[in-house]
């Protein structure tokens, strides 16, 4: 296992910035059945395809962000277009990532999706529409439309993938308790087990089986006092029991250093308050391990009569002595823990998700320019061929009836000033329309060569 500076395994990591990038819709095609003795073939231009889509599936064969969180940059093949002869693009290809069960998917603090289930997929980008062909503009009015749309843009955003381990018990302690010991015995987890402190890197899970039920696990690296506030290895990973339903607290009756055991029960459980509320009223089982040790029975009277409302268990991980005791109250418990008292990964900021509004704003820019904004139509501007003069044509149409020219005159707009839209910028004018009557806007335009920051 490779280390870190900090020395932090450097194999697991539970965060990963993403750029997701879906496939492109392929463009429609504009073409005119051309046979011989077949006068006036009509419009064949066949359907681009739909561009691939980006999913997340959890699986418990995956425990690290680790793969996603260094290929960062996630695309989906885009669609081909489509052809004469009706022939429609083929479709671009999903692509698919794995991630461990218990991510969390997040777009401007916003969460898209919380993967808990084995095999539950959560499509996070989404390809785009194949833009239709003219056929699809055939009308009794235009039998031989030159329209086609071009491919609608997938879905691109920057996403945070949070991993926060799914287990229903977790294991705390000071380090060298016997925590990953006891996981070791109770499932077929294989943590590396030593006799100095931070043993324990990383999160392990384990899935336990014991009379007939069955629940996962986690052992953590050890906490000590300051955890909470970023000593040790802690509160790193204390995100990671936030979600366990109850808690398992092994204490050595050596104590830790100088600490005695007692002191150091409190001295843990108010590294878990502080970190947070939730984790100090989460039910949690005393345990004293390595009950072979002489002074072992002492200290767990001595644990009972100080902690009188709380389970103290006495046990040995090392010898197996007393856990099957501990596990039945574990399966007896669990059931018992209300879902609504768990720990939810929270959104840092409420509101709609980004992407779904419909309609458009005006945003005045620099002096005589005018910045449209609006999912829909940008989307429309991305789905215009704008090499055909009937698109011209019909994109004019959809700008009046949407009523955009008369919220642009409302807005101020003047005789030649300019529009914006995505990548595009239009002259706009109250004149008279090449193909219009007089009196409805036009709309001049030129293509700015470089996307806009925003
Ligand atoms: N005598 C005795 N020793 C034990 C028992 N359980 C664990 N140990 C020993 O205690 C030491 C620490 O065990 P670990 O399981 O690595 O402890 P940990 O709590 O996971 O420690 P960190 O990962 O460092 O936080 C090892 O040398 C174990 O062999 C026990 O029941 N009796
Ligand atoms: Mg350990």
């Amino acid at each position: 296992m490779t280390q870190t500076k900090s020395g932090r395994s450097s194999t697991f990591i539970d965060t990963a910035h993403v750029y997701l990038k879906a496939g492109n819709g392929g463009n429609g095609a504009s073409s005119f059945r051309r046979e011989k003795y077949i006068p006036y073939g009509g419009p064949d231009g066949g359907h681009g395809g739909v561009g691939g889509s980006i999913w997340f599936v959890a699986t418990s064969n995956v425990t690290t962000l680790r793969e996603i969180a260094f290929h960062p940059h996630i695309t989906a093949e885009d669609a081909a277009p489509g052809g004469g002869n009706r022939r429609d693009g083929a479709n671009g290809e999903d692509k698919t990532l794995y991630v461990p069960l218990g991510t969390v998917i997040k777009k401007d603090g916003v969460i898209l999706a919380d993967l808990k289930e084995e095999g539950q997929r959560f499509r996070a980008a989404k390809g785009g529409r194949g833009g239709r062909g003219n056929t699809a503009f055939k009308t009794r009015f235009n039998t031989a439309p030159k329209i086609s749309e071009n491919g609608e843009p997938g879905e691109e955003y920057e996403a945070w993938l949070e991993l926060s381990v799914l287990a229903d018990v977790g294991l705390v302690g000071f380090p060298n308790a016997g925590k990953s010991t006891l996981l070791s015995v109770i499932s077929a987890a294989r943590p590396k087990i030593a006799g100095y402190p931070f043993t324990t890197l990383n999160p392990n899970i384990g899935m336990v089986s014991h009379k007939g039920k069955s629940f996962a696990a986690a052992d953590i690296p050890g906490l000590i006092e300051g955890a909470h506030d970023g000593k040790g290895l802690g509160d790193v990973f204390l995100k990671h029991i936030l979600r366990t339903k109850l808690l398992v607290h092994l204490v050595d009756p050596a104590g830790f250093g100088d600490m005695k055991p007692e002191k150091a029960v409190k001295v843990i459980e108010k590294e878990l308050k502080d970190y947070h509320p939730l984790l100090g009223k989460k039910t949690a089982l005393l345990a004293v391990n390595k009950s072979d040790l002489p002074e072992a029975e002492k200290v767990h009277e001595l644990l009972q009569k100080k902690f009188k409302k709380r389970e103290v268990f006495l046990i040995s991980a090392a010898t197996g002595k007393g856990v099957s005791k501990l596990l039945d109250r574990i399966i007896k418990l669990l059931p018992e823990i209300k879902q609504a008292d768990l720990y939810k990964p929270e959104s840092a900021a409420a509101g709609p998700l980004a992407g779904k509004t419909g309609g458009f704003r005006i945003e005045p820019d620099v002096e005589g320019t005018y910045v449209v904004k609006g999912a829909r139509i940008e989307k429309l501007i991305a789905m215009t061929n704008f090499a055909q003069p009937d698109s011209w044509d019909r994109l004019r149409r959809i700008f009046r009836t949407i009523g955009l020219d008369k919220a642009l005159k409302k807005a101020g707009a003047e005789e030649g000033n300019m529009v914006r839209i995505l990548n595009r910028e239009f002259q706009w004018s109250d004149a008279q329309a090449p193909t219009g009557k007089p009196g409805k806007f036009a709309y001049k335009y030129r293509k700015y060569n470089q996307d806009y920051g925003d």
